[in-house]
């Protein structure tokens, strides 16, 4: 098989190139930078591509999940009599890594916000938009998604209580880096310089009006993405960016930007629920009861810790409710994994009362 070379700029590498093995070797990877409704805008060897999801594909897929989104690396074929440049995708390739929420609403489905990302940048706003709960709820996401995460406080221009808030920070960021900047004084920035190297690709997430286009354009050093003024009375910023997209850097790094998001739904599993809360579960170790439930047994460490103030009892309450989400997460899964495997049970029933019967 031919090596590819200047995929590697995209973040091309051997995880993704073993799975072309069986591949048709006419299909050709690219990667997703953009979705427009049903028309995917790609980048490949061969320049920018428009792909199309042919209705074998889309039917294939089992979830939204099976379809291609930012970030994704995908196959392609020429479209016969096309137009120069549309392509038809062939093939999602396996994920390196994921960020994922539940889709909102009843329906049980993974969003995937972007993939193949190296690092999760959670940008938060020092202003009235600090909120500790929703910085745990990225955090829980983002080690559940196989990428790094790195805690941006932008705004730090409108922020009297820096060292209040750097403090109760310090105490939820766990492992992940803090970065303090002002992007409207272009201060501080340059930190995530440290991050966006070539080849690699970040992301930045966090609520509408928090300056993520702002810092991408500022990475870039031109006016890329459209910003917004933060409306005055919610400071809750309106929307400016409308859809994901991955962009390049002078350097060779790979961006990609993506709408404030509202509502951060738990999609992650017990593992990243431990590594973002490692002080609390750790504290539990010391519990007398290994099923303690730290409500009034006797020996419980968590409520030593909360009495004596190594534990804030805000971040607890915080813990124990993204636990229960989690492990209610964790049950719809199994669910759906019974629900898929009775389906299976049931055709392959009706496969087997439609073989002939031998002794007949
Ligand atoms: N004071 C101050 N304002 C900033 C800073 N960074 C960005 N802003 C302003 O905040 C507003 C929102 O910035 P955007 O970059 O559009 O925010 P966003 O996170 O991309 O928002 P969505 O696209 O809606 O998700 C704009 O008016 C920016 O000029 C900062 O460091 N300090
Ligand atoms: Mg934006
Ligand atoms: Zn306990």
């Amino acid at each position: 098989m031919k090596e590819i070379t200047n995929l590697t700029q995209l973040g091309w590498n051997h995880f993704f190139q073993q799975q072309l093995v069986e591949e048709d070797p006419s299909h050709k990877p690219a990667r997703v930078v953009r979705q427009d409704m049903n028309q995917y805008h790609l980048l490949s060897d061969e320049g920018r591509l428009t792909g199309v999801i042919p209705g074998r594909v889309r039917q294939a897929a089992l979830s939204k999940a099976d379809l291609p989104t930012v970030g994704d690396w995908v196959t392609y074929s020429p479209i016969e009599g096309g137009e120069a440049g549309s392509v038809q995708i062939e093939k999602c390739l396996e994920r390196k890594s994921k960020f994922s929420r539940k889709e909102a609403g009843e329906v049980v489905d993974e969003q995937i916000v972007a993939s193949n990302i190296d690092t999760v940048f959670i940008v938060s706003g020092l202003d009235d938009d600090f909120n500790p709960n929703r910085i745990e709820r990225y955090l829980l996401l983002s080690w559940d998604s196989g990428a790094i995460p790195v805690i941006v406080l932008n705004k730090a221009d409108l922020c009297h209580k820096l060292e209040e808030r750097l403090v109760e920070l310090e105490s939820i960021a766990m492992d992940a880096p803090i970065h303090v900047m002002s992007a409207i004084d272009k201060e501080g920035t340059e930190s995530l310089l440290d991050y966006v190297k070539p080849g690699t690709t970040c992301a930045f997430m966090g609520s509408s009006g928090v300056g993520k286009s702002t810092l991408i354009n500022l990475l870039l050093g031109y006016e890329r993405f459209e910003t917004g003024a933060v409306r005055e009375d919610d400071g809750k910023g309106r929307h400016t960016t409308t859809f994901r997209e991955l962009v390049l850097t002078e350097s060779g790094a790979m961006i990609i930007d993506t709408p404030g998001m509202r509502e951060i739904q738990v999609w992650a599993d017990s593992a990243a629920l431990s590594q973002t809360f490692d002080d609390i579960e750790e504290i539990a170790l010391q519990c007398k009861f290994n099923d303690c439930q730290h409500d009034q047994e006797p020996g419980c460490a968590i409520t030593r810790a909360v009495s004596d103030g190594t534990l804030d009892s805000e971040r607890l309450e915080r813990y124990e409710k993204l636990k229960r989400e989690v492990e209610h997460f964790e049950s719809q899964q199994t669910a759906a994994a019974r629900a898929a495997k009775k389906e299976e049970r049931k055709r392959f029933s009706k496969m087997v009362r439609r073989l002939p019967n031998k002794r007949n």
